[in-house]
């Protein structure tokens, strides 16, 4: 049974692989995405070493000089997506869009690096690869962080990942949608509209993008120039955990300095995240830099913060948390609250679980000790995967298999946990 899956899940990901780089699926995503990549990479790793590493490799080739690397990768044409190449008119040869997206590569790099069989490559993929994996950290705190707070903001959703989480129902309501231009959605024609971000969601990620181009892409500008600027747990753990891992990296390496500065980095804003811990909701939530307030919304992006090296007292509430929302559907871990009135079963990231989330959120408790919530989990996942199939996301009542089928990195994940 369990080769079975596996094999199901390499088949997933084979399909899917343009030879250098894999798309998440047919049809509906039909570039590189950035986290995709990353956590997709640690799936071929079981299986193929060096197909993992020229993921990566193909990811960091079209880094930006300034250290960003964005979050899609438009390697060949296809009119199948919107908002394609045009849209976001970022000028490279290989067209790019303009914002980045969850900075996992670094934690996949080293974990790839810690399991290599061939030792030889990994040794120098992963000392190619660490400098431009601590420029693009560096990239971060640079711009996106720059009254030194610690902690760094997204300044669109879909750098989130979590493109329409509730968390930024709020803050969106600043950004207008004034001089957008009718579009016409392709996302919606792939998948169910129901479970899908709603058309004035739509037109606000555009005017960010329009508004961002206007200003040429030039990063130095893009953070004060944001309505949208939110500091999201999730986000930022994932950046803590990729600098801390990268620094045990360097230091395997030798690199001693890389080592030094990551790590100085991720202790700053391991002591930052602590700001955005709630009593009242017993979880972390996201900060809404604009007005400077938390912002009271009871999603993952708040028990994601697990995946970072937070103190243990903290990982085993977020642990009790996941117990409590546990009361209130069947799977784990839904995206959103499922008591909250804004939760939505079947809606993107208003409520259904993500297989790459929960294995980060099981990875990160599994550190803290607390292992008994994070083998639940993990088997959750499978259970998953044994009702819907390599989904894009799940219903956390009914497990119904929702978005885009064939996914390439919740193969990745399946491949991950079976081993
Ligand atoms: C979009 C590819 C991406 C993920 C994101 C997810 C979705 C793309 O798909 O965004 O156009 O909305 O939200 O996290 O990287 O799988």
């Amino acid at each position: 049974m369990t080769q079975q899956i596996i094999d199901q899940a390499k088949a997933v990901m084979r399909k899917n692989d343009h030879g250098t780089y894999t798309v998440p699926t047919h049809g509906l995503y039909p570039f590189q995405w950035n986290w995709d990549s990353a956590l997709s990479a640690l799936g071929f790793a079981h299986f193929d070493e060096a197909r993992a590493w020229t993921e990566i490799e193909t990811l960091f080739a079209h880094q930006w000089d300034d250290g960003m690397v964005p979050h899609i990768i438009f390697h060949k044409h296809d009119d199948g997506y919107f908002p394609g190449p045009e849209v976001w008119g970022t000028g490279r040869e290989v067209p790019t869009s303009g914002i980045t997206q969850p900075p996992v590569a670094g934690f996949a790099v080293r974990r790839i690096f810690d399991r290599a069989r061939d030792k030889e490559l990994a040794a120098a993929k992963a000392r190619t690869l660490l400098p431009l994996i601590h420029a693009w950290h560096q990239w971060f705190f640079s711009n996106r962080d720059p009254k030194g707070t610690g902690l760094v903001a997204i300044i669109h959703p879909w750098e989130s990942g979590r493109d329409n989480s509730v968390d930024w129902d709020t803050a969106f309501e600043r950004v207008p949608t004034d001089g957008v231009q009718p579009f016409t959605r392709r996302d919606t024609s792939h998948a169910n509209p129901a479970h899908r971000p709603t058309d004035e969601q739509y037109k606000r990620y555009i005017w960010l993008v329009e508004k961002f181009r206007s200003l040429g892409w030039d990063n130095s500008k893009l953070h004060d120039a944001s309505p949208f600027q939110i500091v999201d747990p999730g986000f930022n753990a994932i950046l803590i955990r990729s600098c801390s891992d990268l620094a045990v990296l360097a230091e395997t390496l030798g690199e001693t300095e890389i080592a030094a500065q990551s790590q100085a980095m991720a202790d700053k804003a391991i002591e930052a995240i602590e700001t955005l811990w709630s009593d009242a909701r017993g979880q972390y939530l996201c900060f809404d830099r604009s007005v400077g307030a938390l912002v009271d919304s009871p999603s993952i992006g708040g028990i994601l913060a697990a995946f970072a090296p937070i103190p243990k007292a903290r990982a085993k509430a977020v642990s009790d948390r996941i117990e409590v929302l546990a009361a209130s559907c069947n799977f784990l871990v839904p995206s959103h609250d499922p008591t909250a009135p804004e939760f939505d079963a079947l809606r993107y990231w208003r409520g259904p679980i993500w297989l790459i989330v929960n294995y980060m959120i099981a990875d990160g408790l599994e550190c803290a000790g607390q292992t008994a919530m994070a083998d639940r989990i993990n088997r959750d996942c499978l259970r998953l995967i044994e009702l819907g199939g390599f989904a894009e996301y799940y219903g956390p009542i009914n497990a119904e298999p929702c978005g885009g089928d064939a996914f390439t990195w919740t193969a990745a994940m399946v491949i991950e946990i079976l081993n």
